[in-house]
């Protein structure tokens, strides 16, 4: 019995010892990168990219980015000439969030092109991390923001064709898209996000969507990854998207294989209802090696992804449904 157990023992350390340890394997860390939604990511890139190829900041970055998108008049779901809710008014909302956690939004603002810069400066000036309509629009005119009209003429136009009917369906891809979001890795390693929007088209005054709530339309952990959100943004906020998008890449998950998962829970929430019939979502996400991925629901939603070595490409995201 004796003469047993110490056979036992030996080959047990003999085991121990031919065991050869385990190597991590180590991946080379993609940076700088930059990836945003839709086709005026294009432009948005370009401008991000200048400071990210220069050292700059992942914040600045992503800040200066979305910041083409709501000063361009024919981006008409961000920032001027943003389409209007029911009553006609442009009320936009963004947020912004850095590799500390620290993250600044507002919501339901009007008359100020740059939602993103106040959301900043609410971030980095305030307390608090979120600010609405008219306390919203206080702080950032006491910041120095200057009150405008951000109705244009075209908007203006688009919008008196929807009251003659006044029918709340959104078409997809075309009233509930073109929310700007941007994701960016600097060369220090650090990631932000920014998000920015008029939301959609012809929703109900005073409704506010994802793109404003930190972990709904914008999260990231800086020491895993970062996702953000276009689409209806009510089936952002059901899920915790962007938030549950980030954990599933902590849990092992590629970028594109957490955003397919967390479509796949909004599909599932909403099959078989009516509002199925209008429901476009999309994610983007990038993760600390600067990988980077994205899926949505229905075909026809793109992204633009700039790193050293692609040219800010504009690429059909993988869907679940046609
Ligand atoms: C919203 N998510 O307000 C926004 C709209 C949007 O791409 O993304 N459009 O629900």
């Amino acid at each position: 019995m004796k003469y047993i157990f110490i056979v036992l023992i030996a080959v047990f350390i003999g085991c121990k010892e031919n065991e050869t340890p385990k190597k991590e394997a180590v991946k080379e860390v993609i940076k700088p990168v930059v990836i945003s939604t839709w086709n005026h990511g294009i432009a948005a890139n370009n401008v991000a990219w200048k400071i990210l190829s220069s050292g700059g900041s992942a914040l600045d970055a992503v800040e200066q980015g979305v910041r083409t998108a709501e000063a361009n008049p024919d981006v008409q779901t961000v920032g001027l000439g943003g389409f209007p809710d029911r009553e006609g008014k442009v009320t936009l909302d963004a947020c912004i969030m850095d590799y500390n956690n620290n993250c600044g939004s507002v919501a339901f603002l009007q008359h100020i092109k740059h939602p993103i810069s106040v959301a900043r400066k609410v971030m980095e000036k305030t307390p608090h991390i979120m600010l609405v309509g008219e306390g919203a629009l206080q702080f950032a005119l006491e910041q120095g923001f200057e009150k405008e009209n951000l109705l244009t003429e075209k908007t203006k136009q688009d919008y008196e064709a929807w009251l003659l009917k006044s029918d709340y369906k959104p078409v997809i891809n075309i009233e509930n898209h073109d929310t700007i979001s941007m994701l960016a890795l600097d060369e220090e390693g650090n990631l932000s996000g920014a998000c920015t929007t008029s939301g959609a088209a012809w929703k109900m005054h005073g409704r506010v969507g994802d793109s404003p709530i930190i972990g709904a339309g914008l999260f990231l952990d800086n020491e895993v990854g970062a996702a953000a959100a276009t689409g209806m943004g009510e089936a952002m906020i059901k899920t915790a998207g962007s938030a549950m998008v980030v954990e599933l890449m902590r849990h092992g998950k590629s970028p594109e294989e957490a955003c397919k998962e967390v479509v796949e829970r909004i599909y599932k929430i909403y099959k078989g209802y009516p509002d199925l019939e209008w429901l476009q979502v999309g994610f983007i996400a990038l993760n600390k090696n600067g990988e980077y991925g994205s899926y949505c629901l229905r075909p026809g939603f793109n992204y633009a992804i700039q790193t050293n070595t692609i040219n800010n490409e504009l690429v059909d995201a993988n869907f679940k449904i046609k």
